[in-house]
């Protein structure tokens, strides 16, 4: 018995789908879920992977989710556009969303687009890559749990927080930075207990408030923030911007209405649409380049770009396939029956 199993990316997504449908999901968000599933187990991104179908199997199994949500989309300014999920996953709402959004920022040159009552579950650099690739540099920002302690403070308010930007560029890849507002993403510390490893320091304490290194007692504990009150402060402007400026939950107020039944979080999600051609005009190219200049500073001295380990990663399991660890794939086998049997009942 090996540690690892291989699978080709059309095989896994199409397991993703089944395992999906079969506990419920309609067709339409089923696939879009899939599709941000694999596209963090393509670019290696563990934490988000085929991982998370358990938690969103889970997610389904509690009630909590709108397996058929119709996401609406509304114009609520002339810059703004918002959607309401209906208690669906993000994955739909984001894509129903997203065209107006995009018609929006290219006329006005930057739009806003919210989401709101969304289980979201989902790494954010699909969401602003995608944008990226049309020609916007974009931010995104949500909520989760409250996991995480502020700097300072011994017991959770935030949640993990990400925020991911993302920057337009024309012979490459979008620059694009995706990062968890702790010290580390919770999925991480779900994968270490998993694989029986201990944390680093540094990234969580005990229900006590002392440190530690054991993931079991740090998610019995509390997360803490990356950079001390710099993260801290971050991770509460993403809470207000993805919280109340939209008119969504705090991660406080998402933990609660879980009612400890370990779902996905639901909340809110903000998106932040630029259009570099409508600021820039017929300085469009030349400005261009100029941040190009600012990319080779980086990477002459050796430094790399963030998201360049993900496209490398990208680049392998598109030549190779993805390998998931053995006890995984089990677990997914059996999901995989269970669907089959309730499509046969
Ligand atoms: P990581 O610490 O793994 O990565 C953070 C970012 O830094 C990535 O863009 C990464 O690029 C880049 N990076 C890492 N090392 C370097 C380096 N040496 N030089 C330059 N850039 C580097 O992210 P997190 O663990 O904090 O978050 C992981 C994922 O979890 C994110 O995608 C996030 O959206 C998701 N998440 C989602 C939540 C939700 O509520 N939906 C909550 C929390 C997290 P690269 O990938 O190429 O290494
Ligand atoms: O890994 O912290 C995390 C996370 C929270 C919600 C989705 N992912």
């Amino acid at each position: 018995m090996g540690n690892d199993v291989t699978l080709s990316l059309d095989d896994a997504g199409a397991l993703c789908r089944r395992v999906l449908a079969g506990v419920g999901l309609s067709a339409a968000h089923a696939d879009a879920v899939a599709e941000v599933i694999m596209a963090a187990e393509r670019d290696e991104c563990r934490s988000h992977g085929l991982y998370r179908l358990l938690g969103c199997v889970h997610t389904v199994r509690s009630g909590k989710v709108n397996l058929d949500a119709r996401p609406t989309v509304t114009k609520s300014a002339p810059a703004i556009v918002t959607v309401d999920a209906d208690f669906g996953f993000s994955s739909l709402a984001l894509k129903t969303g997203l065209p107006l959004a995009m018609r929006t920022a290219s006329r006005l040159g930057i739009a806003a687009l919210a989401i709101n009552r969304c289980f979201h579950f989902s790494a954010l650099w699909p969401e602003v890559e995608e944008l990226a690739e049309h020609g916007f540099a974009a931010i995104a920002l949500t909520p989760s749990h409250s996991w995480v302690a502020p700097a300072g403070g011994s017991r959770p308010v935030f949640g993990t927080n990400p925020f991911a930007f993302a920057w337009p560029r024309q012979q490459q890849p979008p620059f694009i930075f995706d990062f968890a507002t702790s010290a580390t993403a919770r999925g991480d510390i779900e994968l270490m207990l998993r694989a029986g490893r201990a944390l680093p320091p540094g990234v969580a304490i005990d229900a006590q408030g002392d440190p530690t290194t054991d993931p079991a007692e740090a998610l019995r504990g509390a997360m803490l923030t990356f950079g001390g009150h710099k993260g801290s402060a971050l991770a509460a402007m993403v809470e207000l911007l993805a919280g109340p400026l939209i008119g969504d939950m705090l991660s406080l107020e998402s933990l609660a209405f879980a009612e400890g039944t370990q779902t996905v979080p639901c909340h809110g999600e903000l998106l932040v649409i630029l259009d570099p051609a409508r600021f820039l005009g017929d300085r469009f190219g030349e400005n261009l380049d100029r941040a190009e200049r600012l990319f080779d500073a980086i990477t002459e001295q050796g430094a790399r770009l963030p998201s360049e380990r993900r496209y490398n990663a990208r680049s392998r399991s598109i030549d190779n396939g993805i390998k998931i660890p053995y006890l995984l794939h089990e677990e997914l086998m059996k999901l995989e029956a269970a669907a089959d049997v309730a499509e046969n009942v």
